[in-house]
């Protein structure tokens, strides 16, 4: 049994802008409480944090890692997460396990974009939140002005807990303290405004409050956590990771203040999938029945594939014999682990609320959930709204005989990141990786040649164009055929309509009077789904389009399924005919990080390229960020072109935003190439 029991864990994930820090300050939390004897630095990659020999040789966090620490009968559990911004499908996915959502904030850089991203992704998943801002040690930072601009941004409950003092070398508490001299604000004040804030979640404490009476510690303690919880307030902790100034305050934070598993709000369970899921409710209960959810894959070249899971209620052991997700099947544990950063240690008890691991259990999944009782089948955590990954390479094994190789190292690395996909598509046998971003895939080629040891050739992937109509139509075609013995016959009339952008395919069956026997039907619908699937006139797939079948013919021997099927199929195509057919292309939504100097080349450059500037925004230390909706079709050269336009300080992330029109000249080409592939 551990030491600790579940009001005793506490679960933080630090997340924010990359560089602000998040890595040092874990490694100054592990050294302060005792679970690391001598700091390590992120420079000479000896970080519990950054284990991974390309994080090591990046000196960036490239993946979520865990580690945990005791201080005060407490048990500390740190998510260190990635703050570049191609590796936010980890971070995102560990913000799922925690109760505390801590954002590091450089004192230098301020606000930065990933700031303002993580806040709100934090308060749309109603997770408590807190503000670390850190590198007080480093001068010039104006820290009066971060405080305002933070409250200006994300509102008036982000209230200091605790103020630098004795020249930026140690912090002083504002929450229980009402005086001492601090470097900034006036510490008796900071103290008023914190308990004011707190206090406005429960008007009984107003009340007594505001008639001057004492409040009792535990009185402010659930009202803190109260206000924590409705996002009513955002505490800010001072911290230096390099100094240590403010980590052990920093810790006393975490251990009286920050919300234990059953203080945070609870999780959001669901039972059944899409519109017929239903919020379920864990107990938190060690005697209850183990409900657990995977938020974190690995595949360590040692224990080989580690499933992370954090524990919302019952006990694991050893022996524990769990279902995966509605598996009839359970397996047994085993093995049950606790994670610093790359090590893990056996343990013999995981209780509620706390973070373990198991290894080898390939049928364990990212985001299943492990449960022992048939009545947790169908549990499901509310999903997270990922990014969905635009930025693709095609690859191909640079061998011959690899191919086995290259299939296995991809489905491991698609395992551990849900913003990580891998396509086949068979017609040009072409297998296509995507991620979020340039420096994704260049670390991922890295991480298949040193882990799996496979080499690959890459290339730009095909466009995934898309085709559709922009007006309705009639479509009719007769089927006849006579071959010697039995012939086919099948006669299909249907009229076709334009649907919403996004809403996909509709088959809609208006026969009457068996003029189509209802048995044939599906025979119809599919000669109609074959056309959606290979495209009408540039072999894209189709979408939008609502399909009525209204009437036909058939004949008592000769209509067999196949005629039916070339019936649909061909009357659906002498619709599209008419109805005014239209290529769509993925558009995507780019931020573009550059030096503001070069602001004015990169925005015209990106007109050129048929972009629409929808915004920009100045970031400290003299960047500018310029937000556009642009083809993915104009992108294919861009890294590179933005690299010499601004040299090589430019970056650019992307995210999927529409399907729009492609302009005429270039849907004529594509049809244009069609045919004569088609004709080959
Ligand atoms: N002066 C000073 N430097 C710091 C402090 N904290 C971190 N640094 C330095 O800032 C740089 C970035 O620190 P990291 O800990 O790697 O930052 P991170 O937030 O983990 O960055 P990513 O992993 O890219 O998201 C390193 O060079 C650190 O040594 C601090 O408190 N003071
Ligand atoms: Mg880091």
């Amino acid at each position: 049994m551990p030491s600790y029991r579940t009001k005793d864990i506490r679960n933080i994930a630090l997340v924010g802008h990359s560089g602000s820090g998040k890595t040092t300050l874990a490694e100054a939390l592990l050294v302060k409480s005792g679970a690391k004897g001598e700091a390590g630095t992120v420079e000479r990659g000896s970080t519990t944090m950054d284990h991974d020999p390309i994080e090591q040789s990046y000196q960036h966090s490239l993946d979520s890692s865990i580690a945990s620490l005791d201080y005060q009968g407490m048990h500390l559990n740190l998510i260190d997460t990635a703050g570049i911004p191609d590796f936010r499908g980890p971070t995102l996915a560990a913000m799922t396990a925690v109760e505390t959502t801590a954002i590091v904030v450089n004192a230098q850089a301020g606000i930065e974009q990933s700031t303002r991203r993580l806040m709100r992704r934090a308060k749309q998943r109603r997770l408590c939140r807190m503000i670390i801002i850190n590198r007080i040690d480093v001068e010039g930072s104006d820290l009066t002005q971060l405080v305002n601009d933070l409250r200006e941004e994300f509102g008036p409950g982000c209230l200091p807990v605790n103020l630098p003092a004795e020249n930026l070398t140690t912090v002083r508490d504002c929450f229980f303290h009402t005086e001492g001299e601090t470097d900034i604000f006036s510490l008796s004040e900071a103290h008023d405004a914190i308990i004011d804030q707190v206090v406005e979640v429960n008007e009984e404490l107003m009340e007594k409050f505001l008639e001057g009476e004492e409040l009792t510690r535990d009185e402010l303690h659930s009202a803190f956590e109260q206000a924590l919880r409705e996002g009513h307030l955002v505490p800010i902790c001072f911290v230096s990771a390099h100094t240590g100034a403010g980590i052990k305050e920093l810790l006393d934070f975490f251990s009286q203040l920050a919300p234990s598993p059953r203080e945070g709000n609870p999780p959001p369970f669901v039972k059944g999938e899409g519109a017929d899921a239903v919020a379920v409710s864990t107990t938190g209960n060690a005697n209850d029945h183990v409900v657990a959810h995977v938020f974190k894959i690995t595949n360590d070249p040692f224990v080989g594939k580690l499933c992370v899971f954090r524990i919302y209620q019952g006990t694991v052991s050893p022996d524990s014999q769990l279902l995966i997700g509605d598996a009839r099947k359970p397996f047994k544990v085993g093995h049950l682990f606790q994670i610093q950063g790359g090590k893990h240690s056996e343990i013999d008890t995981g209780i509620p609320g706390d973070i373990c691991a198991v290894a080898k259990v390939d049928e364990i999944y990212y985001d299943a959930v492990l449960h022992d009782s048939h009545d947790a089948d169908r549990y499901h955590l509310k999903p997270l709204d990922f990014p969905e990954p635009m930025y693709g390479l095609a690859v191909n094994t640079k061998a011959r005989g690899q191919e086995q190789k290259l299939s296995t190292a991809l489905h491991r690395l698609q395992e551990e990141d849900p913003c990580f996909l891998v396509e086949h598509n068979q017609e040009l046998n072409e297998t296509v990786m995507r991620g979020l971003g340039e420096l994704y895939m260049r670390i991922t080629l890295e991480r298949m040649q040193e882990r799996y040891n496979v080499e690959v050739t890459t290339r730009p992937p095909r466009i995934a164009y898309r085709e559709t109509i922009t007006r309705a139509a009639e479509g009719h075609h007769r089927h006849k055929k006579q071959t010697g013995g039995a012939g086919q016959f099948g006669e299909v009339f249907l009229r076709i309509r334009p649907k919403q952008r996004g809403e996909g395919f509709e088959f809609i069956d208006k026969v009457v009077g068996g003029s189509i026997p209802y048995n044939l039907i599906p025979a119809v619908e599919k000669g109609i789904t074959q056309v959606l699937g290979e495209g009408a006139i540039s072999g894209y797939a189709m979408q939008d389009i609502e399909v009525t079948v209204y009437d036909g013919k058939y004949h008592p021997v000769d209509s067999k399924e196949i005629a039916f099927v070339t019936a649909g199929r061909h009357a659906f195509l002498d619709a599209i005919k008419n109805a005014g057919p239209q290529i769509l292309e993925p558009i995507v939504s780019v931020d573009v990080t550059v030096p503001d100097a070069f602001m004015g080349d990169i925005t015209g450059n990106l007109a050129g390229r048929r972009a629409r500037i929808s915004g920009t925004e100045s970031l400290r230390g003299g960047q500018v960020t310029i937000q556009a909706d642009i083809p993915l079709s104009s992108l294919s050269d861009y890294h590179t072109e933005l690299k010499s336009l601004t040299q090589g300080q430019g970056s650019y992330t992307m995210e999927f935003s529409h399907y729009d029109p492609v302009p005429s000249s270039v849907q004529q080409e594509l049809i244009k190439a069609y045919k004569a592939k088609d004709e080959e």
